[in-house]
């Protein structure tokens, strides 16, 4: 039987984030035991497959083509190539690989059939393959399920109200129709998203009103503290303190109990005995890699030296869902739709977005 409740307020959740901090801890850790292994973290594995020129102007974002940041582009990976990556991280203890695409929005063709394939083959390596596209119908949803997908990575980001401040381009409704379509297949759900963009607390318990109340709650929900990455509108962002992140990090695990909670972006930052806290806080995943998708992670070796520090083991694939079956692409029977959905676009202007794209001008 599940323990959810789905009728959070946001009063309800700044009265648990505001709490003492032993108390926040506490009661914390006691729904975290209740509901997961303690000395177990899920180790997953980023891998970009196709990085920058994105048309989105997402103000915490890199890859976003209108700002002008020095990371390198690349087109869509090979299938060879990905899963070679795949084997890598499955050898240094991966039970997971997110493939994420700097793409608004998948697009049937030849690229997402490429795409089905790689989830094809790194199901077949026996890990569980996550993807994070951008937007996605119900019936792209349902290919992906087909191939063997395990879960669907789509951030809500922030509170709906601040959404308006971080990104134009897009509506938060999008996010949520995304999700909404994901739900319709097999695929699980992992959604969050970041803290230290300049959003009050009202907004992150806002963000967890949002994703608290979806039924069922996602499977996962990564919390990433913002790299603020130099030419974004965000570059001069002060760092948030380790002890928001705990805090973030408690009240995410007491309002979503069942969740894996995702200590994400934002750990190079973190000392050892910070993330410790986290992970008491009810943290029980992590990316990891030297890489995140275009931004620095901390050392594998470090990083299972650490668990090693604290007696954490690395979770095995499937052990909360199983495996998904993998249909080949012969025996589909969902067809290329060819779909062309009508996104919103608000439009809208947000001043730190333009002086950032103004400045990209300058420098090229
Ligand atoms: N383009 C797809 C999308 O936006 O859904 C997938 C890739 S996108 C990079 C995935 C997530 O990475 C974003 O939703 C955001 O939460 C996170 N992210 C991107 N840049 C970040 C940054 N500088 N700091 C922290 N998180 C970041
Ligand atoms: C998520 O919530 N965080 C990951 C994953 N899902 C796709 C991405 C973090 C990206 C950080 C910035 C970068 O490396 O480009
Ligand atoms: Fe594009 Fe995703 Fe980055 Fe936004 S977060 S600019 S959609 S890659």
């Amino acid at each position: 039987m599940s323990e959810q409740k789905h009728d959070w307020t946001k009063q309800e959740i700044l009265e648990i984030y505001n709490k003492p901090l032993m108390e926040l801890l506490y009661e914390a850790a006691t729904v975290h035991r209740k509901f997961h292994d303690p000395n177990t973290v899920q180790v997953s594995t980023l891998l970009s497959i196709k990085t920058g020129g994105c048309p989105e102007d997402c103000g915490y974002c890199p890859q976003a083509a209108r700002y002008h940041t020095d990371i390198e582009g690349n087109d869509l990976m090979q299938v060879s190539h990905v899963k070679a990556q795949a084997l890598r991280a499955k050898a240094s203890g991966s039970s997971r690989v997110c493939m994420g695409a700097a793409w608004r929005n998948v697009k049937d063709g030849p690229e997402f059939d490429q795409v089905l394939e790689m989830v094809r083959t790194i199901n077949k390596l026996d890990m569980e393959v996550c993807c994070t596209l951008g937007m996605l119908t119900e019936n792209q949803a349902q290919r992906l399920a087909e191939a063997g997908l395990y879960a669907y990575n789509h951030n809500l980001d922030t509170s709906e109200d601040y959404y308006k401040d971080v990104i134009s381009t897009r509506a938060f409704e999008d996010r949520l129709d995304t999700i909404d379509n994901v739900r319709k297949s097999n695929v699980t759900v992992c959604s969050g998203g970041i803290i230290g963009m300049g959003e009050a607390i009202e907004d992150r318990a806002g963000m967890l009103v949002a994703l608290a109340t979806l039924n069922p709650q996602p499977e996962s929900v990564p919390i990433n503290a913002l790299v603020a990455v130099e030419g974004t509108p965000m570059e001069d962002m002060e760092p948030i303190s380790i002890w928001e992140m705990v805090r973030m990090v408690a009240t995410t695990r007491i309002v979503m109990p069942e969740t894996q909670v995702r200590l994400s972006a934002g750990r190079t930052q973190m000392s050892r005995e910070g993330q410790a806290m986290c992970f008491f806080a009810g943290a029980n995943s992590i990316f990891a890699g030297d890489k995140l998708l275009t931004t620095p992670n901390p050392d594998v070796n470090e990083d299972m030296e650490m668990f090693k520090l604290l007696g954490l083991n690395p979770q095995k694939p499937f052990t909360k869902v199983s495996q998904p079956k993998t249909v080949e692409a012969s025996e589909s029977q969902f067809k290329d739709l060819g779909e062309k959905p009508k996104w919103t676009r608000p439009g809208h202007s947000i001043a730190r977005n333009e002086e950032a794209k103004a400045k990209s001008k300058l420098v090229e």
